[in-house]
C-alpha cells in the first residue's frame, strides 16, 4: 500500500477478501460478508469495520494459505489483504496514508482517529454541518459546546446539528424566538403569545368562542404577556377562569407548559 492511498470502498474490501485469499477447509465465504457486530460472524470471526474478519491472521506468513494474495495492503479496511499476516497499521506502509477525517479509521496510523488530529480541524465530520472543532467532532453553530444545543430559536441556525432549526426543532418549544420577551416557539411557528388568540399567554392557550386576545402590562407598561377576553369561564383556555372579563390562572396547571401562575397571569420562567 502506498502511503496517502484512501482505503477502499467496503464492496472492494470484500471482493478482495474473498478474491485475493484462500478459503480453509472448513470455513465458508460468507464469513467475511458484511456485518454490523460480532455475533453476524462465525466463532472466532471479529466484525472489524463492517467485515467479518478472523480474529488472527489466517494467510499465514509462509505464504501457503494464500493461494492469491493481493499485491498491497489496503490500509484501513481491517483486513490483512496481502495475507502476510499483518493488518492495516501493522503494516509500515500505512503509516503516514493521508488522514481522512469522518471515517472512525486511524488512516495515517499515528494513534490518533478523524478529529483527534489537529489536520481535521473544520473538516467534515458528520451530518447536518458538523465540524471537527477542538479536537473532537461538533457543531459549527454551537461553538463546538461539548453538549450542542439549540441555543438561540431565532438566528437561523441549525445550532445542536440535529437538522432542525429554531422553531422547527422541539427543543425550542416555548423559548423565545422573536423580538421581544412574547414571541414563542409554539409548535413549529413563532407567535406574539400576547396578541395570538390560539396561543393567548403561552402555547397552546387558546381563547375560546368570541373571546379575544390581549396584552397583559405591567406597571411600567411593558408587555408581558396575553390574557384571553370572556364574559363567562367558558370562555377561558382550559381550566382557567373568567374575572373582571379577563382570563387567569389560580394554580401553575392552569396554564402552558413550562410556565408558572404568577399574581393570576400564566408566564414563562427563565
Ligand atoms: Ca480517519
Ligand atoms: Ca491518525
Ligand atoms: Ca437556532
Ligand atoms: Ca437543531
Amino acid at each position: 500500500m502506498r502511503p496517502g492511498r484512501p482505503a477502499a470502498p467496503l464492496t472492494t474490501a470484500i471482493l478482495l477478501g474473498l478474491g485475493a485469499c484462500f478459503v480453509p477447509p472448513g470455513e465458508v465465504a460468507e464469513l467475511r460478508f458484511a456485518c454490523t457486530d460480532d455475533g453476524a460472524c462465525a466463532e472466532g470471526w471479529l466484525c472489524i469495520h463492517g467485515v467479518c474478519t478472523r480474529d488472527e491472521p489466517w494467510g499465514g506468513g509462509d505464504g501457503g494459505a494464500c493461494a492469491d494474495p493481493a499485491e498491497e495492503e489496503v490500509c484501513g479496511n481491517g483486513v490483512d489483504d496481502d495475507c502476510n499476516g499483518l493488518t492495516d497499521c501493522e503494516e509500515a506502509a500505512c503509516h503516514g496514508s493521508t488522514e481522512l477525517c469522518a471515517n472512525g479509521v486511524d488512516d495515517d496510523c499515528d494513534g490518533l482517529t478523524d478529529c483527534e488530529q489537529a489536520v481535521c480541524d473544520l473538516q467534515a465530520c458528520g451530518p447536518h454541518g458538523r465540524l471537527c472543532i477542538a479536537l473532537r467532532c461538533g457543531c459549527s453553530g454551537n461553538g463546538g459546546a461539548a453538549e450542542p444545543v439549540e441555543r438561540s430559536c431565532s438566528d437561523g441556525v441549525d445550532n445542536d446539528c440535529d437538522g432542525r432549526i429554531d422553531c422547527g426543532d422541539e427543543d425550542c418549544s416555548g423559548q423565545r424566538c422573536g423580538d421581544g420577551d412574547t414571541w414563542r416557539c409554539c409548535g413549529e411557528g413563532c407567535v406574539d403569545v400576547s396578541a395570538t388568540k390560539s396561543h393567548c399567554g403561552g402555547c397552546g392557550l387558546n381563547c375560546k368562542g368570541p373571546g379575544s386576545c390581549s396584552p397583559v402590562r405591567e406597571d411600567a407598561g411593558v408587555v408581558i404577556t396575553g390574557r384571553c377576553s370572556c364574559n363567562s369561564s367558558g370562555h377561558c383556555p382550559g381550566s382557567q377562569t373568567c374575572s373582571a372579563n379577563r382570563c387567569g390562572c389560580d394554580q401553575d396547571a392552569d396554564c402552558g407548559a413550562q410556565q408558572q401562575c404568577l399574581a393570576g397571569v400564566c408566564v414563562y420562567v427563565p
